[in-house]
């Protein structure tokens, strides 16, 4: 079990104060395991499993003795993907099969709804040697077929030594006389047309942005750093060079109002956007909206984050996530839940407003519903919702339990908004 909040310094803090709300989530995580190891977990799991082990291990720590170095992390192997039933992850990116990988650890920035921005785990860079990256996607080449491959670094273009990484893929493709298909997540303001050319080159032929707000005021509440005219600029620039952009956006913001919301159709219709989806922030553990809220004034069981520039407020329930999961969903009608508010909207109408941009906007750009809706039943990269046959343990020379043709569409991966 691992977690990124809180860091052990700041629960040490927080011991004096029994009520505040990481240290009771935190708490409640304690009682459930026997180890928590809070970050990284490469170096602290040995540690973990020995029987004196200790019921908490901070992995999150650079000066400790389980934070990875760069240099651990450069020099770690592979993953050993031979262990993992591989073929059960049915995912295509444009008919291409394909896998994921990580190029790179950590994003600096302090999104108000991004976890882990208290730990250094999650915010210190670490890259690898590009070479290790061209090399580990030639292994999963020859060795599994793969010409597809989803990055799931936090934001690509935070590394600057990006577009070499993609000169270098194109050229093993070149070597391989292959064309691959890959996908990743891309900060908009950072955003230039050499990365654009270079992931063309690469093979992406989709980017993702996590836009998220489409006034100022919004993008400034949740310190997203980048401007609206920075995000119509991403815009601009990724179809400039064939990229199609998938436009991550998100509601129920501090300072959410019906004209915020009704912002975000706009954007995304003026600037023409290839697919979108807009989800619902819930505020998690590790999040500064969740870490950094402070009980409300009048309603028990109500907490409340202040934006720090404007002053603009988001309330959240106390919620046990324990017993409560709010997963992702892009069907307007079918169930959307919000745990926040604002003093602008009350948590069905963000709903009801959520499930107006959805509606309008993908008719008036003509993009059907989410095309991932099969993969629900079986949510294969979540491992959620599996029917009950599914969990019973079936030894391998039994068939598999999921079909392997390619009946499933290409799926973008149900993935947090960045
Ligand atoms: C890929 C990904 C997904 C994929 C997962 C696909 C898959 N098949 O695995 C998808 C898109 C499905 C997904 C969904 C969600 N995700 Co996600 N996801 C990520 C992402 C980008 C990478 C995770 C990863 O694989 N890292 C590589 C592995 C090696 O590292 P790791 O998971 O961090 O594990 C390390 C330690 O945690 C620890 N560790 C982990 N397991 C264990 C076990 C033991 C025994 C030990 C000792 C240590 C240990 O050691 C590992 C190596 O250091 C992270 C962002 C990030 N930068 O990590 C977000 C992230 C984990 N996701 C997040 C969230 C919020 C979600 C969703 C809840 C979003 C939503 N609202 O629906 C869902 C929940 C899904 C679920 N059922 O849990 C948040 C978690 C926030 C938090 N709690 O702090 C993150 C951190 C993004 C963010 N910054 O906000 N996600
Ligand atoms: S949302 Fe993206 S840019 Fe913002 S902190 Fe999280 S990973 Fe970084």
């Amino acid at each position: 079990m691992s977690l990124w909040f809180p860091p052990l310094q700041k629960w040490k803090k927080k011991q004096g104060h029994s009520d505040g709300r990481g240290h009771r989530a935190f708490q409640q995580i304690l009682d459930k395991f026997d180890v928590i190891v809070s970050g990284d977990g490469e170096i602290a799991v040995l540690r973990a499993i020995q029987p004196d082990s200790p019921a908490f291990l901070d992995g999150d720590d650079p000066d400790g003795t389980f934070f990875m170095s760069r240099q651990f992390y450069d020099d770690s192997p592979w993953p050993a993907r031979h262990l993992i039933d591989l073929e059960s992850y049915r995912y295509r990116i444009e008919g291409h099969l394909a896998t994921s990988l990580i190029a790179q650890l950590g994003c600096p920035f302090n999104c108000g709804f991004c976890g882990g921005r208290n730990s250094k785990s999650l915010r210190v860079i670490r890259t690898r040697q590009q070479q290790s990256v061209i090399d580990e996607i030639e292994m999963l080449y020859r060795n599994f077929g793969y010409t597809g491959f989803m990055f799931y670094d936090d934001e690509l273009n935070v590394n600057k030594g990006m577009v070499d990484l993609m000169n270098g893929l194109a050229d093993l493709q070149e070597k391989l006389g292959v064309e691959f298909r890959l996908r990743g997540f891309v900060k908009a303001e950072l955003f230039n047309e050499m990365q654009a050319a270079a992931m063309y080159g690469a093979g992406f032929r989709w980017i993702l942005s996590g836009f998220e707000g489409a006034t100022s005021r919004i993008l400034e509440n949740i310190n997203k750093k980048s401007t609206l005219d920075d995000n119509s600029r991403a815009v601009e620039v990724a179809h400039k060079h064939g990229l199609k952009i998938k436009a991550l956006m998100s509601c129920g913001h501090p300072g959410e109002s019906a004209d915020s919301i009704e912002a975000i159709h706009h954007w995304l219709v003026a600037n023409q956007v290839d697919d979108f989806d807009c989800t619902i922030i819930t505020p998690y553990p590790g999040t500064p909206y969740y870490d950094l809220a402070r009980p409300h004034q009048s309603d028990h069981g109500i907490w409340t984050y202040t934006a720090p520039r404007s002053g603009d407020q988001l309330h959240s329930y106390e919620i046990d996530y324990t017993q409560t999961a709010n997963f992702y969903k892009g069907v307007p009608g079918e169930g959307y839940k919000s745990f926040v508010f604002t003093n602008a909207l009350n948590p069905e109408e963000i709903v009801q407003w959520r499930d107006w941009v959805e509606n309008e906007t993908r008719t008036k750009l003509g993009i059907p519903f989410n095309p991932s809706r099969s993969a629900q039943r079986y949510e294969h990269s979540m491992g959620q919702g599996l029917p009950a046959s599914l969990l019973k343990v079936r030894s391998r020379s039994q068939p598999p339990l999921i079909p392997t043709d390619s009946s499933i569409p290409d799926a973008f991966p149900l993935a947090p908004s960045h």
